[in-house]
């Protein structure tokens, strides 16, 4: 916990001043508040007014410092040169430039040849939210996102059991009686708001359980009641085996099954063949250790299961989002208090796919198959770097770097260097603007309001108000930058689909936020989009152009949020209503929308107590939950082939099994790019156990190879008996170039897409199977 001493809340004055903002190292976004001077920010401190983190911080915040401010900030426009060099260019020639490119690749080749990769990372959603008009003016089908290699497959059974892949299903640990851990480490992780103090109170209640399902003595299962030391990848044996012990033993709730869902004999059938013994033995559980818990968890009062990577990018992916959520359903945890719910979402973060058997997009190359309309990061190397006529001829990347993080990092350099046209908007030197033809910079998190549409993190009871946090600039933008939403405009004028002006909208906008009550702007813009629905699609950059000119200097990025808010008390007026605001229709969102603006920290949506029906969120017509799956139910029945026909793995060429891409306390994604912001594990280790390290004759700091069958790195070694023998882990997060003081290229730690293979992974999501790697060591 960051926190700075009383004194220092009186400072403003030349030692800086202190502003509220938030962290954006991940999902939860909680508050804080930075001492700021000339950028610069001296101390930080969690926000104790901030409504779901009420001042929790963890570690990685306080160094946000290192995020703002290093050598490798990105101030000015830059353009690939012939020899590979970059030269600056100005914005309007940039702009122009790009915009003919990409309407020559359109109009040869079609919009289908143009891939969109990124839309928001942890705490930067507006520039995505932006985004849709100027993929709609290329007819960008293809949008590619890091979701989409960890957790379209969760989202696709979404799709089957609730009837939409955006039903989205959060879980009440804060107040469940008895919880379910599985692949997912939140003392480190975090994952949900506040995650060690939830934890910790778990930990000092009796009456409360924590069970954790980890191959890793994780920081999570030292906290947990019952640790299930799963062999690594095999979740899907052990979570059927403890089904099937719910349905043998007459544990499921009937009376739910029977009020809520249909098709349970299907899924019954299936699961009552199950060799649970040998399931059991064949996940490394024994048998009475999983009846315990099945039994556990079933009779508890409430229970709720808390899923992650280490399901999701693990083998079997898609097949154990099943299971998991099979386990809370057949008990009748679904939708109360201390169980799995489906949540409310402020904006529109997922959407809906239908399959491809109904009409659903798939890829031209591979014919991967959208899920929540995005693609897997796994097949674009594929779709870019192959002869086909229909393949991927241009790539535009905002906030991400998948020449790093997409699996096999060799085969998306040499895709992206095959491509036509590369762009690459962000705010820092990456590997993957290193392969951009142009690099638009981007001012950072902290130079531009921002947000994130994570709005969901609160609890069923816990807490039942959902907020979100519209953050202001806490310093000065550097260099030459422009926000994202502010290119995609400048690219849908440049492309020809809105004019640079909207004259009398803008005034009208003005007017309207002057006097709310008069209507003219909102009734203006239908009246707009009625006499011009071609326009629709470019709705965003309209709202832009208009609504946020009318906006003070700075904020004018906020413009869609005031429509996000319509479209919000369109549906939960009584819940808005519910917070203090009044009014109805327009008016009240108009309210949500100023009361958003007006605050600094993060600002309540709607009270979404007791009282709100979660079955109305279901989307199936009928309301009930569909529970049989056919594709799993086939994949579940093939389990049993798969157990018999293994083979002992260190007869194998690769005998270890790495889990590439572990979270530690000093990684954070790809946004810190300096290791000087880390204060341990600066290599960021090899975790191996002592018997490993023994017969390799190595020690805490010696170096080995590690070795795929993509490549191999040279690694520094911990001894760690929290991991299996046999198995070995490497963190997510370092392997980036950054520039040390004097200018020059410095790698840090290891690139661990370079070990991964894009093959490796779900049949249905092609999410990879990150966690379970085959890889040989060997003395360096
Ligand atoms: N410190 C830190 N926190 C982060 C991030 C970060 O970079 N650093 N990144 C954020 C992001 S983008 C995400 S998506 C989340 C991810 O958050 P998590 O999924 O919670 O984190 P991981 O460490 O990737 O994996 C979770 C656990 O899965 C276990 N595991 C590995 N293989 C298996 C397996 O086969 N079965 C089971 N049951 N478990 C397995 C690991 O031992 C690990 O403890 O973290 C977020 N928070
Ligand atoms: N082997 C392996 N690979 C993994 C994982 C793993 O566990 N193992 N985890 C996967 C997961 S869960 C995730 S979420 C991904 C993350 O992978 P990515 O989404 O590619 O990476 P991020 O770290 O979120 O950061 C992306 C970029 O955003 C930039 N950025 C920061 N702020 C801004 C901004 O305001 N504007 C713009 N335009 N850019 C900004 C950063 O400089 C960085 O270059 O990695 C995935 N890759
Ligand atoms: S839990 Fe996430 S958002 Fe909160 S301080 Fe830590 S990294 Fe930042
Ligand atoms: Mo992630």
């Amino acid at each position: 916990m960051v926190s700075a001493p009383e004194k220092d809340q009186a400072i403003n004055n030349d030692s800086g001043t202190w502003k509220t903002t938030a962290c954006m190292l991940c999902s939860i976004n909680c508050g804080i508040q930075v001492l700021e001077k000339d950028g610069e920010f001296l101390k930080i401190r969690g926000d104790k007014n901030h409504g779901t983190s009420e001042g929790y911080l963890c570690q990685k915040a306080g160094r946000l410092n290192h995020y703002q401010n290093h050598n490798g900030r990105l101030t000015q426009p830059l353009k690939k040169q012939p020899d590979g060099s970059f030269s600056l260019i100005a914005w309007e020639q940039a702009i122009s430039e790009i915009a003919a490119r990409l309407k020559s690749i359109k109009q040869e080749h079609g919009g289908h040849a143009i891939a969109y990769y990124g839309g928001g990372g942890q705490g930067n959603h507006l520039g995505g939210a932006y985004s849709s008009a100027f993929r709609e003016a290329l007819g960008i089908e293809y949008v590619y996102t890091a979701l989409a290699q960890e957790k379209t497959g969760d989202f696709w059974v979404n799709g089957k059991l609730y009837g939409r892949q955006s039903c989205f299903v959060s879980e009440d640990m804060h107040t469940a009686d008895y919880s379910l851990v599985l692949g997912a480490n939140p003392w480190i992780a975090h994952g949900m708001p506040q995650a060690r103090k939830v934890l910790q109170d778990i930990k000092k209640d009796d009456k409360r359980t924590l069970v954790v399902v980890d191959p890793r003595v994780s920081e999570t299962a030292k906290m947990a009641d019952i640790h299930l030391q799963v062999k690594p990848g095999r979740d899907a044996y052990l979570l059927s085996a403890m089904i099937a012990i719910m349905i043998r033993d007459g544990l499921v709730d009937q009376n739910f099954i029977d009020q809520h869902t249909t098709d349970y004999q299907q899924v019954q059938s299936v699961f009552s063949a199950i060799d649970i013994g040998a399931y059991c033995e064949y996940a490394g559980i024994s048998e009475s250790l999983a009846k315990q818990v099945a039994h556990g968890f079933a009779t508890a009062k409430t229970a709720c299961v808390r899923a992650d990577l280490g399901i999701q990018q693990s083998l079997h992916s898609t097949l154990n989002s099943y299971l998991e959520k099979l386990l809370y359903l057949l008990t009748g945890n679904f939708n109360r208090e201390g169980g799995n719910y489906l949540a409310p979402l402020f904006a529109p973060l997922i959407a809906h796919s239908p399959d491809p058997d109904d009409g659903g997009m798939v890829t031209r190359v591979t014919g991967a198959r959208a899920i929540a309309k995005i693609f897997p990061p796994n097949v674009l190397p594929r779709e870019i770097n192959t002869d086909h006529p229909e393949r991927v001829r241009a790539v535009w990347v905002d906030s991400g770097n998948p020449a790093m993080t997409g699996a096999d990092s060799k085969a998306y350099v040499e895709a992206f260097e095959k491509l036509d046209l590369l762009v690459a908007v962000d705010i820092a030197e990456t590997e993957t603007t290193a392969l951009a033809d142009y690099i638009l910079p981007a001012p950072s998190q902290f130079e531009k309001m921002e947000a994130s549409f994570f709005t969901y993190g609160n609890d069923w009871q816990g807490k039942p108000t959902t907020f979100f946090h519209l953050r202001k600039a806490v310093s000065e933008a550097k260099g030459d930058t422009l926000t994202e939403p502010e290119i995609y405009r400048r690219m849908c004028v440049a492309l020809g689909v809105i004019p640079e002006r909207f004259p009398v909208m803008e005034k009208l906008a003005r007017f309207y936020l002057k006097h709310p009550g008069s209507r003219a702007f909102p009734l203006a813009m239908a009246v707009y989009f009625k006499s011009n629905p071609k326009m629709i699609p470019y709705a965003s950059a309209i709202i832009y152009s208009t609504l946020g000119r009318a906006l003070p200097k700075g904020q004018e990025t906020a413009a869609i949020v005031w429509g996000i808010c319509q479209f919000f008390v369109q549906r939960w007026a009584k819940q808005v209503q519910a917070t203090g605001l009044q009014g109805k229709g327009m008016q009240l969102g108009h309210q949500l929308f100023q009361r958003i603006l007006a605050t600094d920290t993060a600002s309540p949506l709607g009270s979404f107590d007791a009282n709100v029906d979660p079955w109305k969120l279901m989307r199936h017509k009928d309301k009930k939950v569909h529970l049989a799956i056919p594709e799993l139910l086939e994949q579940l029945q093939s389990l049993a082939d798969e157990a018999s026909s293994y083979r002992d793995s260190t007869d194998s060429e690769y005998p270890f099994t790495l889990m590439a891409g572990e979270r530690r306390s000093w990684n954070a994604n790809q946004i810190y790019r300096n290791p000087d912001w880390r204060k341990k594990d600066i290599d960021g280790s090899m975790r191996m156990h002592p018997d490993d390290a023994e017969a390799f004759k190595v020690q805490t700091g010696d170096s080995l190879y590690c070795e795929s069958a993509r490549a191999r790195i040279k690694v520094t070694v911990e001894v760690d008996n929290t991991v299996q023998p046999g198995m070995v882990t490497l963190p997510h997060g370092y392997g980036m170039k950054y520039r040390d003081e004097g200018g020059a290229w410095q790698q840090n730690g290891p690139a661990i897409n370079l070990l991964t293979d894009a093959d490796y992974c779900d049949e249905i999501a092609k999410t990879p199977f990150h966690k379970t790697v085959p890889v040989r060591l060997s003395v360096a």
